[in-house]
């Protein structure tokens, strides 16, 4: 039976994906070619400096180690300033109802997320005291699909891997929460996360009594 929930953050309790997408076009258009929001679905999951490559190969470019930090660096202040306004009304529809409810019936919960940025985004959304154990990219070596950010939520929790259901909105979440050995529900498209045990639009589609449907 399930003792914990694990969520991942962009995607699933907040939708910050518009604000990554806004600073890496930017980016973008002073290197002097387009990105597409449809090139942004390829961003989603990964880690900043897997992002800049993706999106200097969509530019066909090749740059050095040190102008990279610096153009990651570039973008990372501009969605800083974005998120630096965020508040309760970015919160996701029936996250927070869910949260509670996780609370309310004794499940841990944990934040396991690939941003570095995590923290500043749950205390502006005020989601913070929702949280057991916090994982974010500033305590992980390895990015999703390595399961390391959920393998070490469970292990903060002390609730065992087959114990434990991961929330996710990316292929590559997906794939980690499988490869920790955890039940995961995919939040969007049935067509990307097939992998998943069953797929919701968002959290306002998930109640406490559905984690049952994952022991069957
Ligand atoms: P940062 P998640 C991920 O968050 C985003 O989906 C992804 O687009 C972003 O590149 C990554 O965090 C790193 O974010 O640049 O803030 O460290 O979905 O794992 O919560
Ligand atoms: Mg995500």
């Amino acid at each position: 039976h399930i003792r914990a929930c694990l969520f991942d953050l962009d995607g699933v309790l907040v939708d910050t994906a518009k604000y990554h997408y806004l600073a890496w076009k930017r980016l973008s258009q002073e290197l002097g070619f387009d990105f597409t929001e449809q090139d942004n679905e390829r961003l989603k999951g990964v880690s900043r400096m897997a992002s800049l490559d993706i999106l200097l190969s969509i530019g066909k470019l090749t740059l050095e180690d040190a102008k990279k930090q610096e153009l990651a660096a570039r973008k990372n202040d501009w969605y800083v300033e974005s998120i630096s306004n965020m508040d309760h009304t970015e919160i996701l529809p029936g996250a927070l109802e869910f949260l509670q409810a996780c609370r309310d019936n004794g499940l841990k919960t944990a934040l396991g997320s690939a941003s570095k940025n995590a923290m500043t985004i749950l205390n502006n959304t005020g989601l913070t005291p929702y949280f057991d154990a916090i994982i974010d990219g500033t305590r992980t070596s390895s990015a999703k699909p390595d399961p390391e950010v959920f393998t070490l939520g469970a292990q903060e929790l002390g609730v065992p891997a087959e114990h434990c259901v991961v929330f996710e909105d990316a292929e590559a979440g997906v794939e980690a929460a499988r490869r920790a050995g955890m039940s995961c529900i995919g939040i969007g498209s049935a067509a990307t996360l097939g992998q998943a045990d069953f797929v919701i639009a968002s959290l306002a589609d998930m109640t406490v009594e559905r984690l049952s449907e994952l022991e069957a």
